[in-house]
């Protein structure tokens, strides 16, 4: 019988936010030339790349940036820039002198349109809790922050469109859409950071994809700010419009490279009435297998979340931030079960169905069934802070690819015995539902030898397969080279055109995405 005992702590959203706070607390000072020693060690194989032929900013440039943005809008201060030069991860640091923080379209475009003429780089940063380094500049950049474009426009009641300002936190939009009965379609671990302008720009995937969708459906419509300073406002609210090409789509992922989003209308979801969260051991990946099969087939309109963990990523929560295993023995494999319907007696009856079934044909050995609210949350707590248990080891070797799923755990355990004798951790965990795979290996030191082991060995493996190096956190700087093993050089050269027809002068993220 499943157990119903619950042993595990856990945080979400705030967790995130405070560890970021943490982070760039510690961040240092330090002086602002674009000497070597001011790149982080992990941010190494990255330094071939050469600063662009972009200018520097100028006293003159300061003075017009606080007109636009008067001088509470314009950082220089050394200290206080430097949180916004160092990501997430700290992997990646930039060397930005000034951080502009607009609060309307309107002061986005009169920024770009200055940039653009005096051909000056601009990185556009939102929550900066991406992982591929897309979010901080790599020399001089000038960081646009929409944190302070916060604004929520408006709510269709009817139509359940929220429209808001890019620089909203999706945490904060969801508690604005609480009392509404609504939530907003996607949902991720960095939600107590993340802007929703940042979700956008990187296509986020997150948690609930496989009932929700991808943004590129549930994004309505966009406003952005081109790189010469043109609004390009498609801010509708319409979910049918087939009036010429769908501009907003190309946007969504585009990770900063074609314009600043300033806005979006999104297709927010009813809140569900009923929700059960289960988490499962199972002895095999083959049976992981199984029992997804066997959730799509008893749950099927109701199932959420199909997430799964492996020994080593449990291993790491349990023993970098002190949570405990809901389940009484260890296994290879944790899978976590959420169901959103509408009708509770319902939704059980076909929760009960399912575990009888997969408990009964030997596929899960072992699970527990959330009780409440409190114990649904510290169950997903587990699975949600291994991002942030893995940065404990150290230097964390970061990957996330889409597979087709009978062999996206066959990665985890290639890689494993490559990496055995160098790595502190190889594991595997993810979205099954989306057949979307992180593999993060860890040391205590940054390690040429172990990188040599893991690249181009994992992006070869992704493309043999027909796979995609890039699920859902983008390219940023860490990936733009290692397109062609997803996509035709075809489709590379249109991007690349598309690029420099948007962006002439190349200033919007350089060295990122599509180089
Ligand atoms: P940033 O990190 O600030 O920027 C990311 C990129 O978007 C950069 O290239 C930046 O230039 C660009 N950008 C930001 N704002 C704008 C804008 N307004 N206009 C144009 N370009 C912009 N990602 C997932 O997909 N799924 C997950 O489940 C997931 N879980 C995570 C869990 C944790 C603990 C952490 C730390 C990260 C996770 N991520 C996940 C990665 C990250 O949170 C997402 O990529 C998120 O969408 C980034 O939003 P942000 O506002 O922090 O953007
Ligand atoms: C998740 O699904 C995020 O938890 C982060 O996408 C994945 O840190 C990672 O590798
Ligand atoms: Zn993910």
């Amino acid at each position: 019988m499943l157990t119903m005992a619950m042993r595990s702590g856990g945080l979400r959203g705030t967790a995130v936010r405070w560890l970021l706070s943490q982070r760039l607390r510690g961040g240092g000072g330090g002086h602002h030339r674009f000497a070597s020693t001011l790149l982080t060690a992990q941010q190494k194989p990255y330094t071939h790349i050469q600063r662009g032929n972009f200018n520097q900013v100028e006293g003159e440039d300061l003075a017009v940036f606080e007109r636009i943005l008067t001088s509470s809008g314009v950082i220089t201060d050394h200290a206080d820039v430097d949180r916004y030069n160092q990501d997430w991860m700290g992997k990646f640091r930039g060397q930005s002198t000034v951080v502009l923080r607009p609060k309307s379209t309107e002061e986005v475009a009169a920024v770009l349109r200055h940039c653009h003429q005096r051909r000056l780089a601009v990185s556009t940063q939102g929550g900066n809790t991406g992982l591929v380094g897309g979010s901080v500049p790599l020399f001089d950049e000038i960081i646009l922050s929409t944190e302070l474009m916060n604004d929520i426009i408006s709510l269709d009641d009817v139509s359940r469109i929220l429209t808001c300002q890019a620089g909203c936190v999706l945490e904060q939009l969801n508690t604005y859409l609480e009392p509404h009965d609504l939530m907003m379609p996607l949902d991720l671990g960095a939600k107590g950071s993340c802007h929703i302008g940042g979700n956008v720009a990187t296509n986020a995937g997150g948690l609930r994809f496989l009932r929700y969708g991808s943004l590129h459906g549930t994004v309505l419509g966009l406003e952005a700010v081109l790189a010469d300073g043109t609004v390009l406002n498609t801010l509708s609210g319409l979910r049918k419009d087939n009036t010429g090409y769908d501009l907003k789509q190309l946007f969504i992922g585009s990770e900063g490279t074609l314009g600043v989003v300033t806005g979006v209308a999104i297709e927010a979801v009813q809140r569900p009435a009923a929700t059960n969260v289960a988490f499962l051991a199972c002895n095999s990946y083959e049976q992981l297998q199984h029992t997804f099969q066997a959730a799509k087939h008893h749950l099927g309109e109701i199932l959420s979340a199909f997430e799964f963990l492996d020994e080593g990523s449990m291993d790491c929560t349990t023993a970098n931030l002190g949570l405990s295993s809901p389940l009484q023995t260890p296994a290879p494999f944790y899978i976590l079960i959420e169901t959103h319907g509408s009708v509770q007696e319902h939704d059980f009856a076909k929760l009960e169905g399912f575990l009888e079934t997969v408990m009964s044909d030997e596929l899960v050995v072992d699970g527990t069934v959330a009780q409440d609210a409190g114990q649904a949350s510290a169950l997903w707590g587990i699975r949600e802070r291994i991002t942030e248990a893995l940065q404990h080891d150290g230097t964390v070797y970061k990957y996330d690819v889409s597979l087709p799923l009978p062999v996206l755990y066959s990665l985890v355990n290639e890689m494993r015995s490559r990496v055995a004798s160098v790595a502190t951790r190889c594991v595997g965990y993810g979205h099954v539902g989306d057949g979307n795979l992180h593999l993060n290996i860890t040391s205590s030191e940054p390690n040429e030898e172990l990188f040599g082991l893991i690249e181009p060995f994992v992006y070869e493996f992704t493309a043999k397969h027909r796979g995609s190096i890039s699920a859902e956190h983008g390219l940023g700087v860490m990936k733009p080279h290692h397109i062609h093993y997803s996509k035709p050089a075809e489709a590379i050269h249109l991007m690349k055109q598309i690029k420099a027809l948007m962006d002439p002068h190349g200033i919007l993220n350089p060295y990122k995405t599509i180089v």
